[in-house]
C-alpha cells in the first residue's frame, strides 16, 4: 500500500547513505565544480561592476586583483566607487557576506569561498551557514580547520532549518544583508518554495545574487517527478521553477549543467546499491520494499525511457542535468 512509504528525509543518516552513493554514481559535484571554476567568479564580480556604474578605475582595480597583486591596491570588491549609492551604508573596506542554506558538510560551499578568495585575495569573507544536521555542521567545522589555511574567511554556523533561520532573523529583527546567498539542491526540502525564495531574496544586499541549484526542466528528474511525484511521498517534488520565478517577477539567468547518473544497478533485482539509488530518485525510503508492486514496475520501466535515460555501453545513464539559477537583487 502506498501509505507504508516513508519520505527519505525522515531519516537523515539513511538519506546521507543514499546521497553518498548518488555522488559516487553521478557527475553532479564535478559539474558544479566546473561551474564554480568557470562561471562563478564572473557572476560575483559582474554583480558588483554592472550595477554600480563602476568607474574605469574600479575596472582597473578588478584586473589587478585578477592577476593577484593583492597588496598594492584595493581590490574591486574592497572599495565601492565614491558615487555608489550605498557608499555610506557599507564599510570603506568591502567584506562580502556569503550565506549558505542547507550547506551539508560544506564541500561545495568551501569550493565557492575558495574560488572567490583566489580571485580576490585581498577580501576578507564572512560565511554564514544554515544547516539542520549537527553531524554535518561538525564536518563543516572540521573542514574549515583543515582547509582554511591562507584563506581570510570567518564562519558562523546556525544549526537549524531554513524556516527556523527565517523565524530567527525576523524575531531578532536582524538587518544583515548578503552579497551572495546559495541554496544548492535544497529546494526539495523546504516547506514553501515561494516563501523561501521570497525571504532569501529579501536578504540580498543591493547588487547581491541568490544562486539556486535545482534539477533542470530537461532532466530525467523532472520527467520522473512530473509523472509519478503525486504517488511518491513528497508531493512537492515536481516544481516548475522558472514559472514560479516569473510569477514572482524575479530577474534571473539560468545556466544548464549537463550531468549523468549511472542507474544500471537499479535494474538488478535485489541489488543493494540499486535500491539505494531508487530511494534517492523517488525520495522514498526503501522504495523497492514499500512501494506497491505496480508502482515499482511502472517506475522501473519509465526510468529506461528516453525522457529519463539513455543506454550507453550496456549501462543505463539517467539525465541528471542541473540548472543554476542566478537571481538578481
Ligand atoms: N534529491 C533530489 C534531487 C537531487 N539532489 C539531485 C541532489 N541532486
Amino acid at each position: 500500500m502506498e501509505s507504508s512509504m516513508k519520505p527519505l528525509s525522515s531519516d537523515y543518516s539513511y538519506y546521507l547513505k543514499t546521497f553518498k552513493l548518488f555522488l559516487e554514481r553521478s557527475t553532479e559535484h564535478q559539474c558544479l565544480q566546473k561551474f564554480i571554476d568557470e562561471n562563478l567568479p564572473d557572476i560575483v564580480t559582474r554583480a558588483y561592476l554592472n550595477s554600480s556604474k563602476c568607474s574605469g578605475a574600479a575596472e582597473q582595480q578588478l584586473s589587478r586583483d585578477r592577476v593577484g597583486d593583492a597588496h598594492n591596491y584595493p581590490s574591486a570588491f574592497s572599495m565601492l566607487p565614491e558615487d555608489h549609492p550605498l557608499g555610506t551604508r557599507r564599510p570603506a573596506k568591502f567584506e562580502p557576506n556569503v550565506l549558505g542554506i542547507g550547506s551539508g558538510s560544506g564541500k561545495i560551499d568551501f569550493e565557492i569561498l575558495h574560488k572567490i578568495q583566489s580571485k580576490h585575495p585581498s577580501l576578507s569573507i564572512h560565511d554564514e551557514v544554515v544547516e539542520p544536521n549537527p553531524e554535518q555542521i561538525s564536518s563543516y567545522q572540521a573542514r574549515v580547520k583543515d582547509e582554511s589555511q591562507g584563506l581570510n574567511i570567518s564562519s558562523t554556523w546556525n544549526q537549524m532549518s531554513s524556516e527556523e533561520y527565517e523565524k530567527q532573523v525576523k524575531e531578532r529583527n536582524e538587518s544583515k544583508k548578503f552579497d551572495l546567498i546559495h541554496m544548492i539542491q535544497v529546494l526539495y526540502y523546504v516547506q514553501s518554495v515561494h516563501d523561501s525564495i521570497k525571504f532569501l531574496h529579501s536578504l540580498l544586499e543591493s547588487n547581491g545574487k541568490l544562486l539556486i541549484v535545482y534539477v533542470s526542466d530537461g532532466s530525467g528528474w523532472h520527467s520522473l517527478w512530473k509523472t509519478f511525484g503525486s504517488r511518491f511521498t513528497s508531493s512537492s517534488l515536481f516544481l516548475e521553477v522558472r514559472k514560479l520565478l516569473d510569477e514572482m517577477r524575479m530577474k534571473y539567468q539560468i545556466h544548464e549543467l549537463s550531468s549523468d547518473l549511472d542507474i544500471t544497478e537499479c535494474f538488478i533485482e535485489g541489488n543493494e546499491n540499486g535500491e539505494l539509488l531508487l530511494d534517492f530518485l523517488t525520495e522514498v525510503m526503501h522504495f523497492s520494499k514499500t512501494a506497491p508492486a505496480a508502482l515499482k514496475t511502472e517506475v522501473l520501466q519509465y526510468l529506461r525511457q528516453p525522457q529519463c535515460s539513455r543506454e550507453e555501453d550496456g549501462k543505463v545513464i539517467f539525465n541528471n542535468t542541473l540548472q543554476v539559477i542566478v537571481i538578481d537583487c
